[in-house]
């Protein structure tokens, strides 16, 4: 049989590098990265090989699995879709619509199918239960972006191929190759900064990976990056540094924002934040005299106490600076398909709302139509109206990923009825009836539909399956369609591909219908003639991209993009490097950029309140491995063997005080939970701040993944407390835990 290369995108992490997979009949002979590709040219990290050991994966589902009492039984999909039948439709006719709950995953946001068809299960269920991981990640940036730019991905990234100096918070890229920032190759990126004579200074509280290739780095107490930042804001108009240059005319709230910076001298944002007045002077100064410069945060500054504030305040110093939506500064991408900044009419909009409802139990408001994860394990335990008696959850592993884990687990456990779309039996989906397994990436198309709104450079790439999906088998698109079916009663015989005709309908009336498309008053028979005979998430993607900023609008732009267009270019599309957007980016009432947005700076009172608030005297925060992605990549052998990785880091000085060495086990506890880790002792953190990985604790009963189980670590959101939360965005406090540690009995 011959050799055949297939080019595609990786589908495991935000830099979406191109690969080039060798395959003979069925068989993967290589993968390494594709050199052609436009954004990646080649890089690629040791997970993208390990897509053929998940292909290969043993462990991975293939099969639909119903469970009686502890028992796994393979079944049909028939059965599987028949069983669902007989438990939703009653469940949701005796209790009503919010007694079925949805909690939507991470990897649904790397693949096209589920964030695509998600949409169509949860317009069928109504419910208000809708949860996912953004809450236990990006949920404050949506929320700051939203409301400053008016779209919850008008997240501005930084541009790092032509910045000459880049401030850096909570990030990790050397490790996590990046977030809310597409861009591969950050080791190389970086280097380039500095090799061109710029500057690179990270602000976080572990020395990290990323650290090796900074200019400089300083250590922070966890929480406290809006300390820091507002010190810059003083700074910068104490010292007349601020100037907004063109952004003037589109910006409001500059003197709102001066008002409120005004109590933290360099001086009083030290005290909580631990970095000194005159570096915190320095770094104002220096962002402000730089020409190109951009300052850019991620986890570190969202899952955190001021999670909202911190993401605000990094593109406030961006305005402020003149350095957003300016070459080498902090720029809004444009991307090809799927951007609300790219619909309706430029420059102005409906903005975001936020809290048009509360959580049944802690009354925690509404976020971009979902509810915190921290609230789910008391919505499923808490009697009464609207109480979750079932879920669905859509590659998710919450029983890993979100805050107090021991409670969720116990509460998964009493639900009365569960589905689990994933490919794994795993710490969450054992507590499933029912699991419907998706197929191998390899198997599916490819379009990242998310994160090139966030890319670096404007491309479009589109990777057709790599090996046909097999005929027994639905696709998640069909899986979701069915679900749906089932919810509006249609029963388990109905056919996904009549829904689909339907949500294609309704997005075409929808896209003649809009008066700023492209193809605003054309006849939706005609565009879907156009579209055919393309049907499923090509069918959906191709109308996107036709009806977006670079399409051929069905004729109007004769050489503009289609997905036709992308299938002729194996290796991507690229669109050029990104330019300044404002004001056409903005989708706010006003028009302007909301600089002190009401909702945001109600806010700062509170951490007004923290400035003389004494550190805890332990605080545990996370990390990533280069080889790890979550909680779902450690069935593949090669990306788990060696070194334990999921160890707690303490700095010399705290061991010797609590007598702990290298490879003893600690009892680290919080409030809600207690686990027993191994210590890695290293200066590389800062005293009074521990760090442990998530992902990990696989040594829970009744699970199907023999590669994990032997490498299993321990779950770090035990010690997670669901209690804690950004109040604006709802998002889970995962950094800066109070905790206790001492030596394992
Ligand atoms: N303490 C702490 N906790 C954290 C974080 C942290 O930094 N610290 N980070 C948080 C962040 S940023 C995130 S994004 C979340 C992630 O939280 P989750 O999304 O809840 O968890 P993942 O570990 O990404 O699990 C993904 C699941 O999807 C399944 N899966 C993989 N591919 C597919 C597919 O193609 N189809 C289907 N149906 N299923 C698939 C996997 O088997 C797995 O069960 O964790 C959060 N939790
Ligand atoms: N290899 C690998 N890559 C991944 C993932 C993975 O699990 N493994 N997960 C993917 C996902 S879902 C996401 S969301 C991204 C996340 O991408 P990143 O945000 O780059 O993630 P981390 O590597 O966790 O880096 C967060 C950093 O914040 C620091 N930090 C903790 N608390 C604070 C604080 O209060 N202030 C400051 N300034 N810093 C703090 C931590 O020490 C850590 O170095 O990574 C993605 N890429
Ligand atoms: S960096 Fe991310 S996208 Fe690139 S190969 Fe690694 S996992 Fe895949
Ligand atoms: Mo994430």
């Amino acid at each position: 049989m011959n050799e055949r290369t297939h080019f595609r995108t990786c589908p495991l992490c935000e830099a979406t590098c191109g690969l080039a997979i060798t395959t003979r009949g069925r068989e993967i002979t290589g993968i390494r990265g594709d050199d052609d590709d436009v954004l990646s040219h080649g890089y690629i990290c040791p997970k993208g090989p390990a897509l053929a050991a998940l292909d290969t994966d043993p462990d991975r589902l293939r099969t639909p699995m119903i469970r009686r009492d502890s028992t796994w039984h393979e079944v049909s999909w028939d059965d599987a879709f028949a069983e669902i039948d007989r438990h939703i439709p009653r469940i949701l006719k005796d209790n009503g619509r919010d007694a079925v709950a949805v909690y939507m995953g991470n990897p649904s946001a790397h693949n096209l199918q589920l964030m695509l068809y998600p949409r169509a299960l949860l317009r069928a269920l109504g419910t208000r239960n809708v949860y996912s991981a953004s809450t236990v990640d990006q949920m404050p940036k949506q929320v700051s972006a939203g409301l400053m730019f008016g779209t919850a991905l008008s997240v501005p990234v930084p541009d790092v191929d032509r910045t000459d100096y880049l401030l850096i918070l909570g990030a990790d890229p050397l490790v996590s190759n990046g977030s809310l920032m597409t861009a591969p190759d950050m080791k190389g990126k970086l280097r380039a900064i500095r090799e061109r004579g710029g500057r690179v200074v990270l602000i976080d509280p572990r020395r990290s990976r990323t650290a090796a290739e900074a200019s400089e780095h300083h250590f922070i107490r966890p929480g406290t990056d809006a300390h820091f930042l507002m010190g810059i804001v003083h700074v910068l108009f104490a010292e007349n540094l601020t100037k907004l240059g063109r952004l003037g005319e589109h910006t409001a709230g500059v003197d709102d924002v001066k008002a409120l910076a005004r109590d933290w001298t360099p001086d009083v944002a030290a005290r909580p934040c631990g970095i000194p007045a005159d570096v915190i002077r320095t770094i104002a100064r220096d962002l402000a005299r730089t020409e190109r410069a951009a300052v850019y945060g991620r986890i570190g500054t969202c899952t955190q106490e001021f999670g909202t504030l911190a993401s605000w305040l990094v593109d406030v110093v961006n305005v402020l600076t003149g350095h957003l939506d300016r070459e080498g500064g902090a720029m809004f991408t444009k991307a090809a398909a799927g951007a609300v900044n790219t619909r309706g009419v430029p420059g102005r909009g409906k903005g975001v709302k936020f809290g048009r409802r509360q959580s049944r139990v802690r009354g925690l408001p509404e976020v971009f139509g979902e509810l915190p994860v921290g609230c789910l394990a008391e919505e499923i335990e808490t009697p009464g109206d609207g109480q979750i008696r079932a879920l669905i959850t859509i590659a998710g592993n919450p029983a890993l990923s979100n805050p107090n884990g021991g409670r969720l687990a116990k509460a998964l456990a009493s639900l009365e009825f569960m589905v689990s779309c994933d490919i794994y039996l795993n710490e969450t989906t054992r507590h499933a009836n029912v699991i419907l397994p998706g197929l191998s990436p390899l198997e599916s198309p490819h379009y990242d539909l998310a994160l090139w709104q966030l890319a670096v450079r404007n491309i479009a790439n589109y990777s057709p399956p790599t090996f046909a999906p097999p005929a027994d088998r639905p696709s998640e698109w069909q899986t979701m369609l069915k679900l749906a079916a089932i919810v509006m009663g249609q029963g388990a015989d109905a056919d996904p591909n009549q829904v689909d005709d339907f949500v294609a309908r309704q997005q075409a009336e929808e896209a003649v219908g809009a008066p700023a498309s492209p193809i605003a008053g054309r006849d939706p028979d005609e565009i879907l003639a156009a579209l055919a005979p393309r049907r499923g998430p090509e069918r959906l993607l191709d109308l996107m991209l036709r009806t977006g900023p670079y399409g051929d609008g069905f004729g109007a732009k004769p050489d503009g993009l289609t997905l036709a267009v992308l299938e002729q270019n194996p290796h991507g599309v690229d669109l050029g490097a990104l330019t300044p957007r404002i004001p056409e980016v903005l989708r706010t009432p006003s028009g302007k950029i909301e600089l002190a947005p009401p909702t945001i700076t109600a806010d700062v009172g509170r951490l007004r309140e923290t400035l003389e608030r004494p550190a805890p005297s332990m605080v545990l925060i996370g990390r990533r491995d280069l080889r790890s992605n979550n909680s779902w990549m450690h069935n593949v052998d090669n990306l788990v063997r060696g070194k334990d990785r999921c160890t707690l880091l303490m700095h010399p000085t705290d061991a010797t005080r609590l007598a702990l060495d290298d490879g003893d086990t600690a009892c680290v506890r919080s409030r809600v939970g207690v686990v027993l880790v191994p210590v890695e002792v290293t200066d590389a953190i800062m005293p009074g701040v521990v760090s442990i990985p998530h992902g990990w604790g696989h040594d829970a009963e009744g699970t199907r993944m023999r590669v994990a189980r032997a490498h299993a670590g321990v779950n770090t959101n035990l010690l997670a407390d669901e209690a804690q939360f950004d109040p604006l965005s709802g998002n889970a406090v995962l950094n800066g835990i109070p905790v206790t540690v001492e030596r394992a009995a």
